[in-house]
């Protein structure tokens, strides 16, 4: 038989893991990346609009698959690529970045290349994008086989993204055979009795224990073994887990925190952070918490904090199975979610916030794909309390605008099942809106709801001055976007009173295609978490921020 060459086993090997699509943009030294793709039946070419885009859409795929592949070229498409890479590694999204780069001959040549900077030198790009992945290679015909299966496995372990560069002549070279065996991550046995039976201890003296389960729950799939755990010792947080959970205790974000919450949780004896992810900066309010470091747990990806003692190599996966097992005696909080803020207002009446959200929880079911943007939406949806089985997405940690509306592309595809629907700010949107023309492309299908407040205003409400003209904004029709960039057959609608918005959720939800809805607000309208913060920060920092 034939042996592979280099990047169909790359390629391959990577489909391996779950992944059908791959997303990026084609150039000359990444052809045969592109060639191995298009020629192989497990995975599917996505063109996207540009690597930025790519990079975002991908980050959204491996949040509802696992992993994701992403292909740029070298130098000019890597870092175009580079925010979006990042943002993924910050968030624990697995992306498997694939790069094609000049050849070995004209490296060992040292020859004037184009995207170089004309000096013979082609490793510096290499230098910078592996700085956004946790492990990187360059692949050789001999190497090949072994470095895959490590960047692999290093890549599963922190769940981050793998840089994956590959010369051109390389590429299309033979594949060395070498023996190799995919590399599973097991728990050091007596570390993770150890950690867990300091865990065992401090639940076993706790009078009140909360958990506090991350968003990187859900990157590694382990959502229904923390509710597991929690079931056996504890009580918890947002749409990780569903919040008509009895134990579900509302959402912890130090002073906006739903009605009670707080007093929980800063009150409680023990508090277990499952996931090891917590903020303490102005904008999600975390600088607000007053968590003791002496009642904390932390449990990681591959280790256990208790107090001053750390356990390594303990998979999270193992600790949670040993959690569920164990029985506590502190008491579970019987929590009824909140009811939402009734649907009110005239349909003749302008749309506000106050009205507004409301209507988006009611809009939102059982079974959707919420994907939220930074900026004021961030503040409006996580109070809400949303249906069972709901995914909510949101890059609160990285915090690139523009992530959003790439990331509901990667979503809409990983996840056909679900319904996708994007939340943003119309500031945001316009860094990565040209995307929604490939959305149309690969129907893929989202309901997009754009908010359009004139500007930046979450920024103008973070400041004493609304008015600096950074904030302002190029006034596009968002509404003719999606015909503008061929999604002919999408329901599209500009709604300005909320008569016009009921009548056009409905209709989104009824389009057999996509659809996209341009809300008009006000100018300084915001939602009341975001009020709240802006008058928080006003009296903390006064005129100097
Ligand atoms: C890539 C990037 N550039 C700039 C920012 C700073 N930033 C954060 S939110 C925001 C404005 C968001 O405005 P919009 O999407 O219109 O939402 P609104 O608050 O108006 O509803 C900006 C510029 C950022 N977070 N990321
Ligand atoms: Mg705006």
């Amino acid at each position: 038989m034939k042996a592979a060459t280099v990047i169909n086993y790359i390629v391959q090997r990577i489909a391996d893991e779950g992944v059908q699509h791959c997303f990026g943009v084609p150039g000359d030294y990444a052809f045969p990346v592109g060639d191995a793709v298009d020629s192989n039946p497990n995975i599917k070419w996505i063109g996207c609009s540009n690597e930025l885009n790519a990079a975002y859409a991908a980050d959204g795929y491996a949040r509802a698959r696992g992993a994701a592949m992403l292909s740029t070229t070298y130098a000019v498409g890597e870092l175009s690529a580079i925010n979006g890479v990042m943002g993924a590694k910050a968030e624990r999204s697995l992306v498997f970045h694939v790069v094609g780069m000049p050849s070995y001959q004209n490296q060992r040549l040292r020859k004037t290349m184009h995207h170089t900077l004309g000096d013979g030198i082609f490793d510096k790009f290499i230098d910078i994008s592996a700085q956004a992945a946790c492990s990187h290679a360059v692949i050789n015909p001999d190497n090949c086989m072994i470095e895959m299966e490590r960047v692999i496995a290093e890549a599963r372990r922190n769940s981050q993204p793998a840089y994956i560069v590959v010369p051109s002549d390389y590429a299309q070279a033979p594949v060395t055979p070498t023996e190799v065996r995919p590399l599973t991550l097991k728990s050091n046995e007596a570390s993770l009795k150890k950690a867990v039976a300091a865990i065992a201890e401090r639940i076993k003296n706790a009078k009140s224990i909360v958990a506090l389960p991350a968003f990187t729950l859900s990157r590694v799939g382990l959502r229904k073994e923390a509710r597991e755990a929690i079931e056996a010792t504890t009580s918890m947080e947002k749409s990780i887990i569903d919040e008509s959970h009895p134990q579900f205790a509302g959402m912890y974000s130090g002073a906006l925190s739903t009605k009670g919450t707080r007093e929980i949780v800063e009150g409680a004896e023990l508090v277990i952070d499952i996931g090891g992810v917590s903020f303490n900066d102005e904008t999600t309010m975390g600088f607000s918490t007053r968590l003791d470091p002496a009642r904390f747990i932390s449990i990681g990806l591959n280790d256990v904090r208790v107090g001053e003692q750390i356990f390594g190599n303990v998979r999270l996966a193992d600790t949670l199975a040993a959690l569920a097992k164990l029985k506590s005696v502190a008491p579970r909080y019987k929590r009824k979610p909140e009811d939402n803020p009734s649907i009110n207002g005239k349909p003749s009446d302008k749309i506000t916030m106050d009205a507004l959200y409301p209507r988006y929880a009611k809009f939102i079911r059982s079974g959707d794909n919420v994907v939220l943007e930074s900026g004021s939406s961030s503040f409006g949806v996580p109070p809400l309390t949303l249906p069972d089985d709901v995914q909510v997405h949101i890059q609160m940690l990285w915090g690139s605008i523009g992530w959003a509306t790439g990331a509901t592309f990667g979503i809409a595809l990983a996840d056909p099942k679900r319904k996708t629907i994007l939340i943003t700010g119309e500031g945001s949107h316009q860094l990565t809106a040209n995307e929604i023309g490939n959305m149309g492309r690969y129907s893929a299908n989202p309901i997009i709801l754009c908010l359009n407040n004139d500007g930046y205003m979450v920024e103008r409400a973070l400041e004493p001055n609304p008015d600096w003209s950074y904030n302002d904004l190029a006034k596009w029709r968002y509404a003719d976007v999606p015909h503008a960039l061929g999604c002919t057959d999408w329901f599209t609608a500009r709604v300005e009173t909320l008569g016009e918005l009921d009548a056009a959720l409905k209709a989104a939800r009824e389009s057999k295609s996509g659809a996209y809805i341009e809300v008009i607000g006000g100018r300084m309208d915001m939602p009341k978490g975001l009020a709240f913060a802006h008058t928080r920060l006003k009296e903390l920092y006064g005129e100097a921020i």
